[in-house]
């Protein structure tokens, strides 16, 4: 019998081999554990010597659980399998002040206790400006008109039947960190930056369907539209494209918002939650969030922005001196801390691994820097595969906590060069009356006692 069978099998000796987390340091040759002493956990084995930390020596038996004596659920095979009911903590909150009410309202990703980059469906952030709606996909039609050779109308199927796109990316509400702006101080990276998720999208590709209809190319601009009471509505721009007022946009914008675009119909290998737009969603990556239309309904192609009560009411942001910043699509860089981060505690001096996510909307995330220290001295921390284009990147960071207190923090460098601000760099550059694109360093207090609270650091 292999390992593995036994291990589907149950144990088919009693009594098991004590645990010592440590063994296979203990058992490696000596150039290994150099080795391993050497790389970024080494810093774990060297604190299990010290006799600090995560690892503890253990020499007595485990006792025998009662799962091992007797027989489990059986297999169920008429529901949607739900996390372990340990895990019933892991769900999506809302701040109640915040809405008038649950339809225009938003829900905020758990970021705390997630691992990896993958936001599981069940916990991915909403956001609905006039309530959710469930549209039946046998009914549900897109239409694509306006400066194109070919109007032309799909049924939820015949996007199904096209050659078919798969990408990881992020979508970040551009209102994430908007309480912090404002200096209310939540103490929970779910409300500090719990509007955004990751995850695997597929659909079909703009470009694909913009050979389809034959896009004037005079055409600079695209509204899309969705199916709920909002009727949501944002242009998003092409190569070309210039502002209501004839100013060119970007170099950026023009030339790298379109390319990943895609209107998608299943998220992490399913279809679309009814609450993400089933049965299709426009996405944008990179951009914020609100222009990843849900039950989109229409693409229209136009040589102009249509300058809509949400790039004029929302989404535009007031500076300093009076003047507004109009289509501030892009997700700059960013970067949080999210173990620990408020509401964990620290168990005890000793190795605890650091672990934050960082994301551009420009492209890859190319370094992420760590500070115990309140930003004084920063240190590289390592990126987690794979490291991919607008999508969310794990990086970690080994930390032996002295038992003192820290301030800690984390900052992004993306592929174009940006490295993510401080708030005192950002106030300066944007002012003091926007809540949108708060994209600045965020410090998190350790205690003494090892508790992890939120602090603003200039
Ligand atoms: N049709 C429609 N699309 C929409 C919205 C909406 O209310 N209606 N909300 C937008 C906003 S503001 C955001 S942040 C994202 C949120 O997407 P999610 O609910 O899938 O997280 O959807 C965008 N697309
Ligand atoms: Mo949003």
């Amino acid at each position: 019998m292999t390992q593995s069978d036994q291990a589907e099998m149950g144990p088919s000796k009693p009594t098991r081999e004590p645990h010592a987390a440590a063994d296979s340091t203990a058992t490696a040759g000596n150039s290994t554990r150099r080795q391993f002493l050497k790389s970024g956990t080494g810093a774990l084995a060297a604190a299990a010597g010290a006799g600090a930390g995560v690892v503890q020596a253990e020499t007595s038996p485990l006792p025998i659980p009662p799962t091992n004596k007797q027989l489990g659920r059986g297999v169920v095979t008429t529901a949607y399998g739900m996390p372990s009911k340990f895990e019933a903590d892991v769900i999506r909150r809302n701040v109640e002040w915040l809405t008038p009410d649950t339809m225009a309202s938003i829900s905020f990703t758990p970021l705390q206790d997630l691992h990896g980059i993958v936001t599981p469906a069940g916990v991915h952030f909403e956001r609905h400006h006039a309530g959710a709606v469930d549209v039946d996909p046998a009914e549900h039609v897109l239409a694509i008109h306006g400066m194109v050779d070919r109007p032309m109308k799909f049924t939820v199927d015949d996007l199904k039947r096209m050659p078919s796109h798969t990408a990881f990316h992020f979508l970040e509400c551009p209102a994430n960190g908007a309480m912090e702006w404002r200096g209310v101080q939540m103490e929970s990276v779910q409300f500090t930056h719990g509007m955004i998720a990751c995850s695997e999208w597929t659909g079909v590709r703009l470009s694909t369907l913009m050979e389809l209809v034959g896009v004037d190319p005079a055409s600079t601009w695209f509204y899309a539209e969705g199916a709920d009471g909002a009727g949501l509505q944002r242009s998003v721009p092409l190569p070309g494209a210039k502002d209501q007022f004839g100013k060119p946009l970007s170099d950026f914008d023009q030339n790298n918002i379109h390319k990943d675009v895609m209107v998608c119909y299943a998220q992490n290998g399913e279809a679309l939650r009814a609450e993400n737009g089933y049965p299709i969603r426009l996405l944008v990556p990179g951009c914020e969030a609100n222009m990843s239309i849900k039950w989109l309904r229409r693409l229209k192609f136009a040589d102009k922005p249509l300058v809509t009560y949400q790039e004029t009411r929302h989404y535009t942001e007031v500076t300093n001196d009076g003047k507004i910043r109009q289509f501030s699509l892009v997700n700059e860089a960013s970067s949080v801390i999210t173990y620990p981060s408020p509401g964990h505690a620290l168990s005890g001096p000793g190795f605890h691994e650091i672990r934050g996510l960082a994301w551009s909307g420009r492209g890859k995330i190319t370094g992420v820097d760590v500070s115990i220290d309140g930003g004084r001295n920063w240190e590289t921390a390592s990126l987690v595969e794979p490291v991919m284009n607008k999508c969310l990147t794990r990086f970690t960071f080994p930390f032996n906590w002295d038992g003192a207190e820290h301030l800690i923090m984390s900052r992004a460098i993306d592929e174009t060069g940006y490295v993510q601000p401080t708030l005192t760099q950002l106030r300066e550059a944007r002012g003091t009356n926007t809540i949108y694109h708060k994209n600045s360093i965020q410090a998190w207090h350790i205690a003494e006692t090892g508790e992890v609270s939120n602090v603003q650091v200039s």
